[in-house]
């Protein structure tokens, strides 16, 4: 496979009418960053585009950039934001109510550096991490997590099922839009789970994305955007009904879901009720998708003046979060070290790099504090309450907050 390959046929009904609506323009890889010694050589640029299938509704990319160049070494880690971590202990807490955990087998797809399983862990369960990035894997294993370094689907699903058992749990948050063949994956999960066992869940939902102008969250590594419509028609496909199925506020607005092997007639009140919500939303048409695609260009154009005007009135401005989202913005928007004079962000791995694309240096929190610029326009907009809460002292002193998603707004 060349670096890019395009699409030309939906991934869940194999149809054909693909219809186009939001063009990102062509960008580098979203968790590219950049050390400084490489800044002068020419970055990859990907078509980033999306497509609406007008038979099953599935929203997904144009084009899908090879994985292992985006997977391999990855920079992004969920345990830097006490969200997540609440987040993942409130899914271990629910799982715990449907299988008892002490002595269940968990295993966790795209496991990063382990953080959801340590939870799975702590209430005694065995577990297990799949992930095919190496650095990650490695904080995994010597935080006490055992990880497989590899990319899953059914012919690994073979190889964990002989080497550690069936599974009574299964994970996937935050990976199955990264994953382009569904129909391997979900082969292989029939493959690893006990006929008992539950699979669980959890993306962002594209209800909340297109209502809430999340056009950020759309980037390579994001090959499918789900609504219910188009997952059911996938997971029943493999004899799996959807046995609950839950919003929750992570990443802007998710949805976790909980399957099991197909036992009801119909299907639950729920996953109706969310399924005419996206009719009425109008998510199973084009129409809502155009008027999304417009809403991107006028915010934009909002974003950019209020910037504007700041820098006009001489004030400094920073970025706050380097989530591979603000990189979108940040290039689609046009936003660099003209105006954001560098960002900052918890996570160790990205100090001292640089954006893909805009090229904006990255430092330690502490530098907000150190150095007291006027305004922190807040990349990472989906943790905007726990970011604001930990700058408090900068606000204090006068520091403003701009969010930018769904609207832009000053704090
Ligand atoms: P965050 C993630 O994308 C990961 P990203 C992944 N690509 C995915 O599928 C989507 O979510 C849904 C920093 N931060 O999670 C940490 C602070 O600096 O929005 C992160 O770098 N201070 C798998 O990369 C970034 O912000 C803080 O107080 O778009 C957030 O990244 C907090 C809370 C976070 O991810
Ligand atoms: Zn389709």
């Amino acid at each position: 496979m060349s670096s890019a390959k395009k699409v030309n046929s939906c991934r869940i009904c194999r149809s054909k009418k693909l219809f186009q609506f939001l063009d990102l323009g062509r960008q580098p890889i979203p968790n590219g960053f950049l050390r400084k010694e490489n800044l002068y050589k020419k970055e990859f640029r990907y078509k980033l585009a999306t497509l609406f299938c007008k038979n099953c509704r599935l929203v997904q990319l144009t084009h899908i950039v090879r994985p292992d160049i985006m997977f391999k070494n990855y920079a992004y880690i969920p345990s830097g934001a006490k969200m997540m971590m609440n987040n993942f202990s409130n899914l271990v807490y629910a799982a715990n109510q449907r299988v008892k955990l002490s002595k269940s087998f968990c295993v966790d797809i795209g496991s990063n550096d382990g953080s959801l399983l340590k939870f799975f862990k702590a209430l005694d369960a065995k577990v297990l991490g799949i992930d095919p990035a190496q650095n990650l894997a490695d904080v995994a294993i010597k935080a006490g997590i055992p990880t497989e370094v590899m990319m899953f689907d059914e012919k690994t699903a073979d190889k964990i099922v002989k080497s550690h058992g069936r599974a009574d749990i299964i994970t996937a948050t935050n990976v199955v839009a990264h994953i382009n063949n569904l129909h391997s994956l979900f082969k292989g999960i029939l493959k690893l789970l006990k006929d008992t066992g539950i699979f669980i869940t959890e993306f962002p939902y594209l209800l909340d994305l297109i209502a809430k102008n999340q056009f950020d969250t759309i980037y390579h590594e994001h090959l499918s955007y789900f609504s219910l419509k188009p997952w059911l028609k996938l997971i029943e496909g493999y004899g799996f009904e959807i046995a609950e199925a839950q919003r929750i506020q992570i990443h802007g607005g998710s949805i976790r879901l909980t399957h099991r092997k197909k036992r009801l007639k119909r299907i639950s009140r729920v996953v109706k009720y969310l399924m005419d919500l996206e009719a009425k939303q109008g998510l199973h048409d084009t129409q809502a998708l155009e008027d999304f695609s417009k809403r991107i260009f006028t915010l934009r154009d909002e974003l950019r003046s209020v910037l504007k005007n700041l820098k006009d009135r001489g004030k400094r401005v920073v970025g706050l979060g380097a989530p591979a989202k603000g990189n979108v913005l940040t290039n689609f928007f046009n936003i660099g070290t003209e105006t954001l004079d560098y960002i900052v962000d918890s996570t160790v791995f990205k100090h001292g790099l640089f954006t893909p694309g805009k090229h904006i240096p990255i430092f330690p929190e502490e530098k907000l504090l150190e150095d007291k610029p006027d305004y922190g326009l807040c990349l990472a907009w989906n943790f905007s309450d726990e970011i604001i809460r930990k700058h408090r002292v900068f606000q204090k002193k006068g520091g403003k907050f701009i969010i930018p998603i769904p609207e832009v707004r000053i704090i």
